[in-house]
């Protein structure tokens, strides 16, 4: 069974309203606020809708969050059972700031085939469509990916662009890409787009690497997987609360590389809404009482990666 045409159309409205609640709160310097608004607008929003819903990918554990945590159960309980991952506001810092990048997402599974991740780190991987699998892996030398890649593709290394988050803990992987001489797309915050990325020639990255937060690992593997590009992860569980947290949810082998359809199976849908226009996706505008957004949403079983726009007057 796959997820109904009409749920895509729900959760376009979910995000786009989410996106429009932090319209007021850009460049306010106050991440939790806008933070707060997104999640009670998707949380009732969710709560509408004719589904027996559970989020598994949410704002944290029940004690650390008060609402869409991972377990609370959403819907109305009357209709097809899924699995929601939410990340309201991706790229909170950018809303404080009024900068590129923030989006609102919302994925969405059958029951059972969406990953359950906790709350750390993960090492990631993405590349686009049509590659080999044995032309990059996780676990392969940074050179002997971006070697492969520049033959697989027929491209100099110089002209090959690798998208990381910058941080310190990618010094290394940095020091490596710049003696290869790669093209490097730092990007400061908003690893769930820096992936997406890959997914298509125009925005001219072909590799997306390093170490951000899992559950956006996760959220980005389904969008990915519907647009036929390729992820692994790794979760990294650093303390035994953090090995402890995982054992509860399921997790027995810390070292486990996942591959994309061990995080996504079955049919999907992803819808991320622009808050503020970034390289994916324009941000919410406003032209007298109107708001405009757009939405990027893939449904896997339908084969469709497609734009949607709306338009809304509260008044
Ligand atoms: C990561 C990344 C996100 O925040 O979670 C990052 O996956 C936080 O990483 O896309 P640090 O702890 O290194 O700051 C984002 O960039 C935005 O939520």
């Amino acid at each position: 069974m796959s997820l109904d045409k009409n749920l895509l159309e729900n959760l376009i409205d979910i995000t786009s309203k989410a996106a429009i609640s932090c319209y007021p709160h850009l460049g306010k310097n106050n991440k939790i606020i806008a933070d707060k608004s997104a999640t009670d607008v998707m949380r009732f929003n969710l709560n509408n809708l004719n589904i027996e819903g559970e989020v598994v990918i949410g704002e944290g554990e029940l004690d650390a969050a008060p609402m869409l945590y991972i377990g609370e159960k959403l819907g109305t309980c009357n209709g097809q059972k899924i699995d929601i991952a939410v990340d309201p506001v991706e790229g909170t810092n950018f809303v404080a700031k009024n900068l590129p990048g923030a989006i609102s997402v919302l994925a969405v599974s059958e029951k059972g085939n969406l990953f359950k991740a906790p709350e750390t780190y993960m090492n990631k991987i993405a590349y686009g469509k049509n590659i080999p699998k044995d032309v990059i892996d996780l676990d392969y030398k940074i050179e002997k990916n971006i070697k492969n890649l520049s033959d697989f593709k027929n491209k100099k290394i110089e002209d090959i662009s690798v998208c990381l988050l910058d941080r310190k803990r990618h010094a290394e992987i940095i020091k490596k890409l710049t003696q290869l001489g790669v093209k490097i797309k730092l990007i400061t915050d908003g690893d769930v787009t820096g992936a997406m990325l890959v997914s298509d020639e125009k925005y001219d990255v072909d590799i997306f690497m390093g170490i951000g937060g899992g559950p956006e690992g996760v959220i980005v593997a389904s969008a990915l997987n519907a647009m036929d590009c390729n992820f692994q992860g790794r979760f990294i569980f650093k303390t035994d609360e953090d090995k402890s947290r995982a054992k509860k949810m399921g997790i027995t082998d810390f070292n486990k590389k996942y591959e994309i359809n061990e995080i996504i199976k079955g049919d999907s849908i992803f819808c991320a809404t622009g808050i503020t226009s970034g390289d994916l996706i324009k941000g919410v505008k406003k032209i007298g009482k109107i708001f405009y957004t757009e939405t990027l949403v893939t449904h896997k079983s339908q084969k469709l990666v497609n734009k949607v726009h709306k338009k809304y007057n509260f008044e």
